[in-house]
């Protein structure tokens, strides 16, 4: 005789119930396991957390160069974590230190000095400094804007762009439209790409003139400000082949600035500035 095996309505429910709650324990021991653990940092060591590098230069960022350039210069122990994850103020460079987070180039530098009792604009006077320092800001608030308005906006459209930005269309598509939207509230995107170029000149002009024949910003001893200064300007040689960056650096123009960058790559990079053949493999493997 067969025998009918018939469910009741609270047995039904409970297999439903008890495989719904099997399949979320699953599903959150899958993620639980294939989640990215927070990585451990070592003590006392800052992480400096930049946009990857490119094979000509160690950042596509003047800021992340400049925070680089300074640790080298301050000889503070660092480790570059190379990633697109922008810092809680949306920007990029930041650094962990200890476990904490901290935001912007300038701030970041202001707090190393105090953590690691440093200042390598001790040798200064009060009035030299203050040159330093507005030289700092004519390079990152002015001609920084012409150089992001040059590299992303004006020179989208040229091939050769590729060649020295490694960011997919996508990227720079975005990058792009950012840009121009930023300029357009900062001021200078409200300018023809004409009127932009002569406020380039005329900071190079500036610098090149305050320079002249020294080895560095403020003398023949490296200060701060270096940091910043080097950190823009060699971004002249990370320029598409359209942009005035570019024709400017090939004229020879201020040859007092090309020196100027080169004894900073020299002293504070040596060979470290070019991608090394072997990491550039290890990396595309
Ligand atoms: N004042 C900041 C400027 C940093 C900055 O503007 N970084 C750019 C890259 S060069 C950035 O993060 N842009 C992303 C954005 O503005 O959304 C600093 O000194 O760190």
């Amino acid at each position: 005789m067969a025998h009918e095996t018939s469910w009741t309505t609270k047995e039904i429910l409970g297999t439903i119930i008890g495989s719904g709650v099997a399949l979320v324990t699953t599903v959150k021991l899958i993620r639980y396991i294939s989640a990215e653990k927070p990585k451990e940092y070592p003590k006392d060591v800052v992480i400096l957390f930049q946009i990857p590098r490119t094979p000509a230069a160690p950042n596509l960022s003047p800021f992340a160069l400049k925070l680089e350039t300074f640790l080298r210069m301050a000889k503070i122990p660092y480790q570059n974590e190379y990633c697109m994850q922008l810092s809680s103020k949306k920007k990029t460079p930041w650094i962990m230190y200890n476990g904490k987070e901290y935001c912007d180039s300038q701030f970041i530098i202001e707090f190393l000095n105090k953590e690691f009792e440093i200042d390598l604009s001790k040798h200064l006077k009060a009035h030299d400094k203050a040159v330093a320092h507005s030289m700092r800001k004519m390079t990152e608030e002015s001609l920084y804007w012409t150089l992001a308005m040059s590299r992303w906006v004006y020179s989208y459209n040229d091939p050769s762009a590729k060649k020295v930005l490694p960011v997919s269309q996508c990227v720079f598509w975005q990058m792009k439209n950012a840009v121009k939207k930023a300029g357009y509230y900062q001021g200078y995107g409200r300018h023809t790409e004409e009127e932009v170029a002569r406020i380039c000149r005329q900071d190079l002009q500036a610098l090149s003139d305050h320079i002249g024949n020294n080895m560095f910003l403020m003398g023949n001893q490296p200060c701060e400000e270096d940091a910043a200064v080097f950190g823009m300007l060699a971004m002249m040689w990370l320029m598409p082949e359209t942009s005035f960056f570019t024709k400017i650096l090939k004229d020879k123009t201020y040859p007092n600035l090309i020196k100027y960058v080169e004894k900073i790559k020299k002293e504070f990079w040596g060979d470290d500035y070019e991608e090394k053949k072997a990491d550039k493999a290890e990396k595309d493997l």
